[in-house]
């Protein structure tokens, strides 16, 4: 009986990759976001593979071959025209061959080609086609150092929350009072038309949203000043923890196919990284926080950005504690892991990144809770995980105090995630 609703389980959930296939590429939604996003393409690639390996490649290639001369992978390649999405090429203008945004997102590629690489039952595909991304996901890794982390301390900033991929997290509340407004061009937002503005960011966010936009494109995209220039400089644990993962993956896979430098490369940045890490940690909030790179003090925000670090190798100790805090905010929410902190009073439970929970999140902090042996944990969140699908189907994100479905439907890497929690 139970496998029979696994089974079936897993057959919805590759209808829903299927229906937002573009042939080389996949959109996370119908209407809501009808382009190709970046961490979201590196994490649908591991449920592809599920049942099409070469098809699995092809969706980071793609990505990949909209990369910029100087590394960078954006966050959006906008393939083809719809105006169902606000920001569209028009506004980020980047004069690129094929449009794109120009701001990049959480580097999951590295630990992805790795996770598809070692799971492919096709070794000599899965070896060519990972040979191939190698020095491009390598250079990214260099891009990011290079043009975000200017004073080598080994962590890299993000300028724009929509890096993060946590757009509205509370974390960026306090930094987003320096950001101004004026000038910022009229603009009609689209996301609203398909998602409940309720459970979207507010005006005020779309305002700064925009005005770093303008800010950038006014410097002609060029990464070499954007970061200095930017009044959001934030380091965010959970970003770092995702490249310092993918930066090791990366390198033990270079090793595995004869890439010296490359490992050599990707080895030193993990490991900096690590130890910069400590520097982040908060023994009141048993957890990382943000740090607030204009004014150099960490943000009192304990987002899941300061919990996902665990999908990194950091200290043993670390993880526990985390573990501990995962356990401790179990006993309020009835689904974990919330993307905010219910004893902060600005949690919201259905506000996009201020509460719900978001499966992406949850595969990688049970990921790495596994891996270093909190299997209970680890278990609970795939427990939870798998019960909101069953309960709500393949929504954006979900509330964790009542497992309401949030945002936009039939949500592809949401689909992904629960192929990878059930096989
Ligand atoms: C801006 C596509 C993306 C995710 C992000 C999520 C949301 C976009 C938006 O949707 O962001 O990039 O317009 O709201 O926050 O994590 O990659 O699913």
């Amino acid at each position: 009986m139970i496998s029979l609703a696994v089974n079936e389980t897993i057959a919805r959930a590759v209808e829903v990759l299927r229906e937002n296939d573009h042939g080389d590429y996949t959109i996370p939604t119908k209407g809501l976001y009808p382009f190709q996003w970046n961490w979201d393409s590196c994490l649908t690639a591991l449920g592809l593979a599920h049942y099409d390996e070469a098809r699995a490649w092809t969706e980071i290639e793609t990505l990949f071959a909209h990369q910029w001369p100087d590394g960078m992978v954006p966050h959006i390649v906008f393939h083809v025209l719809n105006d169902s999405y606000f920001p569209g090429p028009e506004i980020w203008r980047t004069n690129r061959p094929t449009a794109t945004s120009g701001i990049t997102q959480p580097a999951v590629a590295g630990f992805a080609v790795r996770r598809l690489f070692d799971r492919a039952k096709d070794k000599e595909l899965a070896a060519e086609r990972a040979r191939a991304l190698l020095p491009k996901i390598d250079a990214w890794h260099r891009w990011f150092y290079e043009n975000r982390d200017p004073r080598g301390e080994g962590l890299v900033a993000i300028i724009h929350p929509w890096e993060s991929g946590r757009d509205n997290s509370i974390d960026w509340d306090d930094a987003f009072e320096r950001v101004p407004t004026e000038g910022v061009e009229a603009y009609t937002r689209r996301d609203t038309l398909h998602a409940d503005p309720a459970h979207r960011p507010t005006k005020a966010q779309y305002d700064r949203y925009l005005w770093l936009l303008q800010h950038f494109r006014a410097l002609g995209w060029d990464n070499a000043k954007l970061h200095d220039a930017s009044p959001f400089q934030i380091v965010d644990p959970g970003f770092n923890a995702i490249l310092i993962r993918s930066a090791a993956d990366l390198a033990d896979l270079a090793e595995t196919l004869g890439e010296m430098e490359i490992a050599k490369a990707n080895r030193a940045r993990a490991e900096k990284g690590l130890l910069a890490m400590e520097r982040l940690w908060s023994d009141a909030h048993g957890q990382y926080l943000c740090l607030d790179r204009v004014i150099g003090k960490l943000v009192d925000s304990a987002s899941v950005g300061g919990i996902l670090p665990v999908f990194s190798a950091i200290p043993k100790p670390r993880i526990a504690a985390i573990a501990a805090t995962i356990e401790r905010i179990a006993g309020k929410a009835r689904y974990i892991v919330p993307s905010h902190d219910l004893d902060d009073p600005r949690f919201d439970a259905k506000r996009y990144w201020r509460g719900p929970v978001w499966l992406v999140v949850n595969y990688m902090i049970a990921d790495g809770l596994a891996a270093s042996g909190h299997t209970q944990v680890a278990q609970r969140i795939t427990r939870s995980s798998v019960d909101l699908i069953a309960e709500s189907g393949f929504a954006e994100y979900y509330d964790p105090l009542s497992g309401e479905p949030l945002g936009g439907g039939r949500f592809t890497w949401t689909a992904a995630m629960v192929i990878e929690f059930l096989k």
